[in-house]
């Protein structure tokens, strides 16, 4: 009689520990032969995102999984209710690129809680609301703040760290707009002479990047660097500049980020100064790691992409292999 006392007791503590596990660590994978997983795009009105669909989308097809694939269209409400659905659909696997650090962080709570492991690529979420490693499995993606950083050394050194400089920044509240601008900074707090006339979002789109720039020359006409987040906003402000008779590539530097075929073809030709790369061909990393995570392996909880850079010297040579 004790000892089948004992035993209830010995199960019901297994029961305990198990659920206890459930809540503090990640959700689990079976090892499969095909996934069905989740892909939540934050929206597909540029050539960076267009390229990281259609990788996300070769390699899923490549490897014959199955892709549940969403476009929350620029709202990071829409991409909530997306992942959501995903959770409903019980995909074994959630990749989100999430517009915003802030609101998409409780819905990758509800994934974990749902058993779906979450897998953020290119854009991060607010560590203090959703914890890489612990809330989601990894972050896969490129250093921002590096990437700010390297504008900023690049300027300082061309311009013997003077320069009137204005700031196209990406959309509000998302990781890339937050830690180019931080990197940025820090190079900006050890050069005096270096100056932020002005610093607006263009919320990482060639037309917004256009008119804030139209808007931002007439207030500054003394700008000399423009410092864009993005290709395409920095392809934009190009636009505004020469509409304004101004020489981009002479009278005004244009520094930006992403490095795809368009803005490489624009530093062969002069007008874009300098390019930190940051790569959207995503698929083979994400599911590599997916695999890995399956198989057991310890994923880091940040996988960090090398970027490369594209200036005068090097960018005829590279444009090929720009996406
Ligand atoms: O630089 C931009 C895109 O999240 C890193 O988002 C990405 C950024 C990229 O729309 O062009």
């Amino acid at each position: 009689m004790k000892q089948a006392k004992l035993m209830v007791l010995a199960a019901a503590l297994t029961v305990t520990a198990v659920a206890l596990a459930a809540d503090t660590g990640l959700p689990k994978l079976a090892k499969k032969a095909t996934y069905k997983v989740g892909f939540a795009q934050t929206e597909s009105n540029n050539p960076w995102r267009i390229a990281q669909t259609q990788s996300m989308q070769d390699e899923a097809k490549k490897l014959g999984w199955q892709l549940v694939y969403t476009d929350a269209q620029g709202s990071a409400a829409k991409q909530v209710a997306d992942v959501r659905s995903m959770i409903a659909q019980k995909v074994d696997a959630i990749f989100l690129s999430p517009r915003e650090e802030k609101p998409l962080a409780p819905v990758i709570l509800e994934a974990k809680k749902a058993g779906i492991p979450v897998f953020l690529i290119d854009r991060n979420v607010d560590q203090s609301l959703a914890k890489a490693g612990n809330d989601y499995v990894t972050f896969i993606g490129s250093n921002f703040i590096q990437e700010g950083q390297r504008v900023g050394q690049w300027i300082a050194k061309k311009t013997n760290g003077k320069a009137n400089i204005i700031e196209l920044e990406g959309t509000t509240g998302s990781s890339p707009a937050n830690d180019r601008k931080k990197g940025f900074d820090d190079v900006i707090a050890k050069n005096p002479g270096m100056k932020i006339l002005a610093s607006q979002t263009g919320d990482f789109s060639r037309d917004k990047g256009r008119q804030v720039m139209e808007t931002l020359l007439q207030a500054h006409p003394e700008v000399d660097v423009v410092y864009a987040h993005n290709d395409e906003m920095a392809i934009g402000a190009i636009a505004a500049l020469e509409a304004a008779g101004r020489k981009p590539g002479k009278d005004v530097l244009v520094l930006s980020i992403d490095g795809g075929r368009e803005a490489v073809q624009l530093v062969v030709d002069g007008k874009i100064a300098y390019v930190v790369e940051c790569n959207p061909k995503f698929g083979p990393k994400a599911y590599s790691t997916l695999k890995d995570y399956a198989a057991g392996k310890k994923i880091n909880a940040k996988i960090i992409n090398p970027d490369r850079e594209f200036h005068s010297a090097n960018a005829a040579k590279l444009l090929p292999s720009a996406y």
